[in-house]
């Protein structure tokens, strides 16, 4: 991996109806997100955060879609930012704020690569368009925005499309997925490893497959760690839990496996709600994620 990584935060809380999200790059600073990164050895720039501002909140009465303009704003800057980052040579690892900021991530560094697959850890599928959505949450869209699926104002973020392929795309953790999605996964063979397959091929091998899959057809990998993949019991503070959940020591493993096949070039963690938390119990499970990813080791 990189030996320099740039920090950015995403206070992003436009994308779903909860409040709160936005103030999880906070918490995952104030978990020690710098100092851990720094004692594994890394060079840690922290740019801070993009700006979003308090817009009015909106629906659109046609589409049913929420905030779209505003999101869309954020997810250019963020988008420009990460650019830069990777210019620079940088590891980018971004923090949200709600998931709909992976679509400025992807526009960021997807140009940086032949063929960049995707990690998508979400008990969700986020693969959802204005038709498919059952709550017109922009947060629950960005898989499929960044396939190009959608609203040409999400899907041209960056000034091209798609971010991503079908067949570069793995999702694990996946148990709570809307009638459309489930529809779009079997239409075009969406890799997901939902956690009937956690559950019985155990994390190990499903991290085994993710790996060589994404080896023999990508040239860089991002990663897109939704918070609400793992259980509640470990991730209180975010604001769709979904019972059944992949477990903590679960995820460590899937990090620390992801770090030694030195596969992952960008990064995001998203979804932490302080607000929701216990006493930052979430920010706090994000570091302790991070150091697992950027090869933190036990022994
Ligand atoms: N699939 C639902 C719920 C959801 C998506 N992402 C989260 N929740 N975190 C939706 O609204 O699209
Ligand atoms: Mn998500
Ligand atoms: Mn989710």
């Amino acid at each position: 991996m990189k030996k320099r990584i740039s920090i950015v935060g995403a206070p992003m809380d436009l994308g779903q109806l909860r409040r709160g999200v936005d103030m999880g790059p906070s918490a995952i600073r104030y978990a020690g997100v710098i100092e851990r990164l720094e004692q594994i050895g890394y060079e840690v720039h922290d740019m801070g955060d993009i700006q979003i501002g308090r817009p009015k909140l909106v629906t659109d009465p046609k589409t049913g879609l929420r905030n779209l303009e505003a999101v869309v704003t954020a997810n250019k800057k963020l988008a420009e930012k990460v650019d830069n980052i990777m210019r620079r040579g940088d590891f980018p690892l971004v923090l949200g704020g709600d998931h709909s900021i992976a679509i400025g991530t992807l526009a960021g560094v997807s140009k940086y690569f032949n063929s960049l697959g995707v990690i998508w850890y979400d008990a969700h599928g986020d693969l959802n368009t204005a038709e498919t959505s059952p709550s017109g949450n922009i947060h629950g869209m960005p898989l499929a925005a960044s396939l190009g699926l959608g609203e040409n104002e999400l899907t041209e973020i960056g000034g091209y499309f798609p971010k991503v392929k079908f067949e570069n795309i793995v999702i694990i953790g996946a148990r709570a997925l809307d009638p459309g999605e489930k529809q779009l996964i079997k239409e075009k063979g969406i890799k997901v490893y939902t956690m009937h397959e956690i559950d019985r091929l155990g994390m190990t091998r499903v991290m085994e497959e993710t790996i060589s899959y994404l080896k023999e057809r990508t040239d860089g990998v991002h990663l897109s760690l939704d918070l609400d993949a793992l259980d509640p019991l470990f991730a209180p503070g975010v604001g769709t839990p979904v019972v059944g959940g992949i477990d903590y020591r679960e995820s460590n493993l899937a990090m620390e496996m992801l770090a030694e096949a030195e596969i992952i070039t960008s990064a995001e963690f998203v979804e932490v709600n302080p607000i929701l938390d216990e006493r930052n119990k979430t920010g706090i499970l994000a570091v302790d994620l991070m150091g697992a990813l950027f090869g933190e080791r036990l022994l």
